[in-house]
């Protein structure tokens, strides 16, 4: 089964939005594996988003990621690294649909509320960086047989 990296940000844990950002999640079907909140270090956040290093908002993102604590999950179901990131809206929330989390909660591409990795390969590596193995949850709901055919 297919897993991705979500990260609820720490304007959506100030904001009061991690039960709404979660059941979207459970709502749509996918299985919560690995749920943790936690204070992001410096060096955390930095690798987390070093393909961004060379960018002008490098230093805005890692200050902003890691100044108050974020929820990092793991979800699991069929493309549900795609599916993770049509619920999650477009990177700018002003551009973001309505129904979509950034479409519905923000306003500013800096305050975009949550994180999604963005291929399976991202995926798997972003789920090593931030869970160790003993943290993930290899169980099957029992609903899936309502779920998938
Ligand atoms: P996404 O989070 O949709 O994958 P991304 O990988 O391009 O977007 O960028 C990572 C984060 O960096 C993004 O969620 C918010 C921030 N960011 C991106 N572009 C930005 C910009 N032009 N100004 C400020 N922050 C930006
Ligand atoms: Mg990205």
């Amino acid at each position: 089964m297919e897993r991705t990296f979500i990260m609820i940000k720490p304007d959506g844990v100030q904001r009061g939005l991690v039960g709404e950002i979660v059941g979207r999640f459970e709502q749509k079907g996918f299985t919560l594996v690995g749920m943790k909140l936690m204070a992001v270090s410096r060096e955390l956040a930095e690798k987390h988003y070093a393909v961004h290093k060379d960018k002008p908002f490098f230093a805005g993102l890692v200050e902003f990621i890691t100044s108050s604590p974020v929820v990092a999950m793991v979800w699991e179901g069929d493309n549900v690294v795609t599916s993770a990131r049509t619920i999650i809206g477009a990177t700018n929330p002003i551009s973001s649909a309505p129904g979509t989390i950034r479409g519905d909660f923000g306003i500013t591409i800096g305050r975009n509320l949550i994180h999604g990795s963005d291929a399976i390969e991202t995926a798997q590596s972003e789920i090593a960086l931030w869970f160790q193995e003993a943290e993930l949850a290899s169980w099957d709901p029992a609903v899936k047989g309502w779920l998938y055919e």
